[in-house]
Protein backbone atom coordinates (compact mmCIF):
# COMPACT_ATOMS: atom_id res chain seq x y z
CA UNK A 1 0.00 0.00 0.00
CA UNK A 2 2.79 2.01 1.27
CA UNK A 3 4.84 1.89 -1.72
CA UNK A 4 1.46 2.33 -4.15
CA UNK A 5 1.22 6.11 -2.19
CA UNK A 6 5.29 6.26 -2.42
CA UNK A 7 5.15 5.96 -6.29
CA UNK A 8 2.24 8.05 -6.89
CA UNK A 9 3.17 10.45 -5.80
CA UNK A 10 6.84 10.28 -7.42
CA UNK A 11 4.54 10.26 -10.60
CA UNK A 12 2.80 13.98 -9.14
CA UNK A 13 5.90 15.10 -8.38
CA UNK A 14 7.40 14.02 -11.80
CA UNK A 15 4.70 15.71 -13.76
CA UNK A 16 4.77 18.95 -11.76
CA UNK A 17 8.59 18.78 -12.34
CA UNK A 18 7.84 18.02 -16.31
CA UNK A 19 4.69 21.20 -16.28
CA UNK A 20 7.83 23.62 -14.17
CA UNK A 21 10.02 22.47 -16.94
CA UNK A 22 7.75 23.58 -19.59
CA UNK A 23 6.70 26.42 -17.86
CA UNK A 24 10.49 27.27 -17.91
CA UNK A 25 10.75 26.48 -21.31
CA UNK A 26 8.04 28.94 -22.51
CA UNK A 27 9.25 31.53 -21.00
CA UNK A 28 12.80 31.48 -22.18
CA UNK A 29 11.48 31.29 -25.65
CA UNK A 30 9.30 34.27 -25.21
CA UNK A 31 12.18 36.16 -23.30
CA UNK A 32 14.59 34.93 -26.90
CA UNK A 33 11.53 36.11 -29.02
CA UNK A 34 11.07 39.49 -27.05
CA UNK A 35 14.59 40.21 -27.44
CA UNK A 36 15.03 39.29 -30.65
CA UNK A 37 15.06 42.58 -32.96
CA UNK A 38 13.22 41.18 -36.13
CA UNK A 39 13.86 44.33 -37.97
CA UNK A 40 17.36 43.09 -38.68
CA UNK A 41 15.71 39.48 -39.54
CA UNK A 42 15.56 40.45 -42.96
CA UNK A 43 18.42 41.28 -43.68
CA UNK A 44 20.87 39.07 -42.22
CA UNK A 45 18.81 35.64 -41.56
CA UNK A 46 16.84 34.88 -44.38
CA UNK A 47 18.80 35.70 -48.15
CA UNK A 48 15.61 34.70 -49.35
CA UNK A 49 12.81 37.23 -48.16
CA UNK A 50 15.57 39.95 -48.54
CA UNK A 51 16.03 38.87 -52.49
CA UNK A 52 11.82 39.17 -52.44
CA UNK A 53 11.40 41.96 -51.19
CA UNK A 54 14.46 43.70 -53.17
CA UNK A 55 12.79 42.08 -56.60
CA UNK A 56 9.39 44.07 -55.07
CA UNK A 57 10.97 47.19 -54.51
CA UNK A 58 12.84 47.08 -58.00
CA UNK A 59 9.31 45.84 -59.40
CA UNK A 60 7.87 49.31 -57.52
CA UNK A 61 10.22 51.30 -58.83
CA UNK A 62 9.76 50.31 -62.01
CA UNK A 63 6.12 50.90 -62.37
CA UNK A 64 6.59 54.52 -60.84
CA UNK A 65 8.36 54.88 -63.77
CA UNK A 66 5.74 53.52 -66.62
CA UNK A 67 3.65 55.66 -64.68
CA UNK A 68 5.71 58.86 -64.33
CA UNK A 69 5.91 58.41 -68.37
CA UNK A 70 2.22 57.24 -69.37
CA UNK A 71 2.06 60.41 -67.70
CA UNK A 72 4.51 62.28 -69.80
CA UNK A 73 3.10 61.11 -73.06
CA UNK A 74 -0.44 61.99 -71.67
CA UNK A 75 0.38 65.45 -71.12
CA UNK A 76 2.45 65.86 -74.55
CA UNK A 77 -0.51 64.99 -76.74
CA UNK A 78 -3.36 66.34 -75.41
CA UNK A 79 -4.12 68.59 -78.26
CA UNK A 80 -4.69 65.05 -80.70
CA UNK A 81 -6.26 62.82 -77.65
CA UNK A 82 -8.39 64.22 -75.92
CA UNK A 83 -11.99 66.17 -76.93
CA UNK A 84 -10.86 69.88 -76.31
CA UNK A 85 -10.36 70.40 -80.11
CA UNK A 86 -12.97 67.92 -81.39
CA UNK A 87 -11.17 64.79 -81.72
CA UNK A 88 -13.22 61.95 -80.85
CA UNK A 89 -11.71 58.12 -79.82
CA UNK A 90 -13.69 55.00 -81.63
CA UNK A 91 -12.81 51.30 -81.36
CA UNK A 92 -8.82 51.67 -82.27
CA UNK A 93 -8.96 55.02 -83.82
CA UNK A 94 -9.02 59.21 -83.23
CA UNK A 95 -11.51 61.19 -85.08
CA UNK A 96 -12.00 64.94 -86.09
CA UNK A 97 -15.11 66.02 -87.23
CA UNK A 98 -14.89 69.41 -88.82
CA UNK A 99 -17.02 72.37 -87.97
CA UNK A 100 -14.58 74.24 -91.33
CA UNK A 101 -15.38 73.38 -94.80
CA UNK A 102 -12.76 73.07 -97.09
CA UNK A 103 -11.49 71.29 -100.69
CA UNK A 104 -11.01 67.32 -100.60
CA UNK A 105 -7.17 68.51 -100.82
CA UNK A 106 -6.53 71.07 -98.18
CA UNK A 107 -9.16 68.66 -95.43
CA UNK A 108 -6.78 65.96 -96.66
CA UNK A 109 -3.75 68.60 -95.62
CA UNK A 110 -5.36 69.37 -92.20
CA UNK A 111 -5.64 65.49 -91.64
CA UNK A 112 -1.90 64.91 -92.38
CA UNK A 113 -0.46 68.05 -90.72
CA UNK A 114 -1.50 66.33 -87.56
CA UNK A 115 -0.43 62.59 -88.10
CA UNK A 116 -3.75 62.14 -89.12
CA UNK A 117 -5.37 61.31 -92.44
CA UNK A 118 -8.92 60.92 -94.59
CA UNK A 119 -11.53 58.52 -92.92
CA UNK A 120 -11.26 55.19 -94.09
CA UNK A 121 -14.32 53.42 -93.88
CA UNK A 122 -13.70 49.64 -93.23
CA UNK A 123 -16.97 48.35 -92.23
CA UNK A 124 -20.08 48.40 -91.61
CA UNK A 125 -19.50 49.71 -88.19
CA UNK A 126 -17.44 52.57 -89.13
CA UNK A 127 -19.81 53.68 -92.03
CA UNK A 128 -22.71 53.95 -89.20
CA UNK A 129 -20.04 55.69 -86.74
CA UNK A 130 -19.60 58.22 -89.21
CA UNK A 131 -23.29 59.02 -90.28
CA UNK A 132 -23.83 59.06 -85.82
CA UNK A 133 -21.09 61.52 -85.88
CA UNK A 134 -22.26 63.92 -88.81
CA UNK A 135 -25.64 63.35 -88.24
CA UNK A 136 -25.88 62.71 -92.55
CA UNK A 137 -24.76 66.05 -92.64
CA UNK A 138 -21.73 65.72 -95.94
CA UNK A 139 -18.16 65.28 -95.09
CA UNK A 140 -15.14 64.39 -96.95
CA UNK A 141 -13.79 60.80 -96.45
CA UNK A 142 -10.48 59.86 -97.97
CA UNK A 143 -11.96 58.24 -101.45
CA UNK A 144 -11.16 59.34 -104.70
CA UNK A 145 -10.61 58.20 -108.31
CA UNK A 146 -8.43 61.42 -108.88
CA UNK A 147 -5.58 58.83 -110.51
CA UNK A 148 -7.60 56.86 -112.29
CA UNK A 149 -10.50 56.98 -113.70
CA UNK A 150 -13.22 54.56 -111.78
CA UNK A 151 -10.75 52.60 -109.65
CA UNK A 152 -11.27 53.92 -106.05
CA UNK A 153 -8.56 54.10 -103.70
CA UNK A 154 -8.26 55.50 -100.02
CA UNK A 155 -5.50 57.47 -98.67
CA UNK A 156 -3.27 54.74 -97.82
CA UNK A 157 -3.68 53.08 -101.00
CA UNK A 158 -5.43 50.52 -100.39
CA UNK A 159 -8.46 49.55 -103.04
CA UNK A 160 -12.54 49.62 -102.12
CA UNK A 161 -13.43 46.40 -100.88
CA UNK A 162 -16.71 47.26 -98.73
CA UNK A 163 -18.42 50.34 -100.35
CA UNK A 164 -21.66 52.03 -99.35
CA UNK A 165 -22.54 53.78 -102.30
CA UNK A 166 -25.70 55.74 -102.22
CA UNK A 167 -28.34 55.06 -105.26
CA UNK A 168 -27.20 55.80 -108.32
CA UNK A 169 -23.62 56.83 -107.34
CA UNK A 170 -20.94 56.88 -107.94
CA UNK A 171 -22.35 58.66 -111.25
CA UNK A 172 -19.85 61.89 -111.72
CA UNK A 173 -17.35 60.17 -114.54
CA UNK A 174 -14.27 62.48 -114.44
CA UNK A 175 -15.74 65.72 -113.31
CA UNK A 176 -16.11 64.07 -110.11
CA UNK A 177 -13.45 62.43 -108.09
CA UNK A 178 -13.37 62.93 -104.41
CA UNK A 179 -16.05 60.74 -102.41
CA UNK A 180 -18.07 62.55 -99.50
CA UNK A 181 -20.44 60.52 -97.13
CA UNK A 182 -23.70 62.12 -96.80
CA UNK A 183 -27.68 60.49 -95.01
CA UNK A 184 -28.09 58.03 -98.13
CA UNK A 185 -24.14 56.61 -98.39
CA UNK A 186 -21.21 57.44 -100.47
CA UNK A 187 -21.28 60.30 -103.29
CA UNK A 188 -19.03 60.39 -105.77
CA UNK A 189 -18.35 64.95 -106.12
CA UNK A 190 -16.03 67.56 -107.57
CA UNK A 191 -12.82 67.65 -105.57
CA UNK A 192 -13.04 71.42 -105.42
CA UNK A 193 -16.61 71.91 -103.46
CA UNK A 194 -15.52 73.08 -99.94
CA UNK A 195 -17.36 70.62 -97.38
CA UNK A 196 -16.72 69.44 -94.05
CA UNK A 197 -14.90 66.22 -93.58
CA UNK A 198 -13.98 63.60 -91.36
CA UNK A 199 -9.95 63.16 -90.15
CA UNK A 200 -9.17 59.37 -88.85
CA UNK A 201 -6.05 58.40 -86.79
CA UNK A 202 -5.53 54.79 -86.33
CA UNK A 203 -3.36 53.85 -82.81
CA UNK A 204 -2.65 50.69 -84.01
CA1 LIG B 1 -10.96 53.22 -90.51
CA1 LIG C 1 -14.39 60.03 -111.10
CA1 LIG D 1 -21.94 61.93 -107.72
Amino acid sequence: MSEVIYSTVIRTEGRKRDKMEMTVDIYESADSIKDHDFRTDTNTQHPQQQTERDGLLTQNNNLTKQRDQLKKERNAHPKNCHGTDGWIYYNSSFYFISSEKKSWIESRSYCRERGADLIIINNKEEQEFVLNVTGGEEAWIGLSDSDEEGRWEWVDGSTLTYSFWGLREPNGGTRENCVESYRSGWNDNSCNKIKKWICERNIF
